[in-house]
């Protein structure tokens, strides 16, 4: 297991759950493959397919606003945004680092839904693929510490 990943028992079963999966689509080869490592987790620990509510969006900073739609029209116990953010020669990418990852925050606590924040801010692509395709997906730990976040708040 590599450093830092949260291990979760593959017995656990979450069937209950519903569980919301916001994908942006800027460097969308990145945020799909995320998005796929995601949802083979979840259905490998036993999400059902029609308790995944699936969205996209364009770019990471319209996450947020999705993420909390999600959450009011569909009751999901969780929401994973999955977003990627590659640093460019303006500063365009610190200020929507910023607020993504303010806003993703706040969606969190105000609707007192847990929210994970699946956005590689990464520096150059090569960063993001390493992160994104083959086995550094960081998917299929998202959808585990969704799980477990889920679990822990369910009432
Ligand atoms: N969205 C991303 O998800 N990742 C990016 O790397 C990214 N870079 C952007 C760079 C520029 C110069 C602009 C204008 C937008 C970028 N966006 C990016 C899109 C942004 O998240 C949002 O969709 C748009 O700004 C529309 O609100």
């Amino acid at each position: 297991m590599k450093a830092g990943m949260p291990h979760l028992n593959t017995t656990i079963n979450a069937s209950s759950l519903k569980i919301g999966v916001v994908t942006a689509l800027w460097n969308s080869e990145i945020t799909h493959s995320l998005r796929d490592g995601v949802i083979q987790r979840l259905k490998e620990l036993k999400v059902s397919e029609s308790n995944i509510i699936l969205y996209e969006v364009d770019g990471s900073f319209e996450l947020p606003l999705a993420a909390q739609h999600i959450i009011e029209k569909y009751q999901v116990d969780v929401v994973i945004p999955i977003g990627c953010l590659i640093k460019g020669s303006t500063l365009h990418f610190e200020y929507i680092s910023e607020a993504v990852s303010q806003g993703i925050m706040q969606v969190g606590l105000q609707t007192k839904t847990p929210v994970l924040f699946g956005v590689l801010t990464c520096l150059n692509e090569d960063q993001a693929r390493a992160r994104a395709i083959g086995p550094g997906n960081h998917g299929p730990s998202w959808a585990e510490t969704a799980v477990k976040q889920a679990l822990s708040y369910k009432s």
